[in-house]
């Protein structure tokens, strides 16, 4: 069924406010030394090579990239540099501990860079082979207009805004629930010293073990 009536897809969790100015604090300088090693790049669209507006880089065992030539997948060193990611912070781990429900740790986080132009299209997260394991995003500085349908594109859609220090948890069918980001608010946060919003997300990203 498609256009129905907009409600948040089951399992869809939303943490407002659930990181301290102190514990956001800390995150961006464990950010800030990934991207020191594993500096963020442009990525790229498969076929087109039409570049994202969003800066990208990754840490922890597997990285999420994208390229006009290969497309999206998981690899576990970054495209420019050839090293492997840096090692995912004790504090991502620990909230992962803490929220994600999940016996295993994550393989992946993903850190995305907004500028003040920067937006997402949307788009279903499907290039891990593991959908039982949540996504654990974490939303840091300028605050965004989030957007969230259905599993199918067709669904009605509902939008939020997310601010620093919110979590949102995708379990369940919103696993593979389309969303993406509208646009983000210029000098909603001081959290940045030069602006931006920073989004993480946890993933597990191989098969599950049997
Ligand atoms: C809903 N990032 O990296 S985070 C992405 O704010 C991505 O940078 C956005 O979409 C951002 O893939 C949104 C919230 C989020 C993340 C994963 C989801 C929402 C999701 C997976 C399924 C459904
Ligand atoms: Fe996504």
């Amino acid at each position: 069924m498609s256009a129905d009536k907009p409600v948040l897809p089951e399992g869809f969790r939303y943490l407002p406010d659930y990181l301290d100015r102190a514990a956001q604090e800390a995150l961006v300088e464990d950010i800030r030394a990934v991207v020191a090693e594993a500096p963020l790049y442009v990525p790229t669209m498969p076929r087109t090579g039409k570049p994202m507006s969003v800066r990208m880089t990754n840490c922890g065992p597997l990285g999420w990239v994208t390229d006009k030539e290969r497309g999206y997948r998981y690899q576990a060193t970054h495209p420019a540099t050839g090293k492997p990611w840096p090692q995912m912070p004790e504090r991502l781990a620990a909230l992962w501990r803490d929220l994600a429900d999940y016996p295993e740790p994550p393989e992946a986080c993903l850190i995305n860079f907004y500028d003040d132009t920067a937006k997402m299209g949307m788009h279903q997260d499907s290039d891990e082979a593991d959908f039982s394991a949540p996504v654990l995003s974490i939303s840091l500085g300028d605050s965004c207009l989030f957007r969230v349908g259905g599993t199918d594109r067709k669904d009605k859609a509902v939008s939020l805004k997310l601010a620093s220090g919110d979590i949102v948890l995708l379990s369940g069918k919103s696993r593979l629930a389309y969303h993406g980001v509208t646009r983000t608010y210029p000098g909603t946060s001081t959290l940045l010293k030069n602006g931006g919003r920073i989004n993480l997300t946890l993933r597990r990203v191989r098969s599950p073990p049997q």
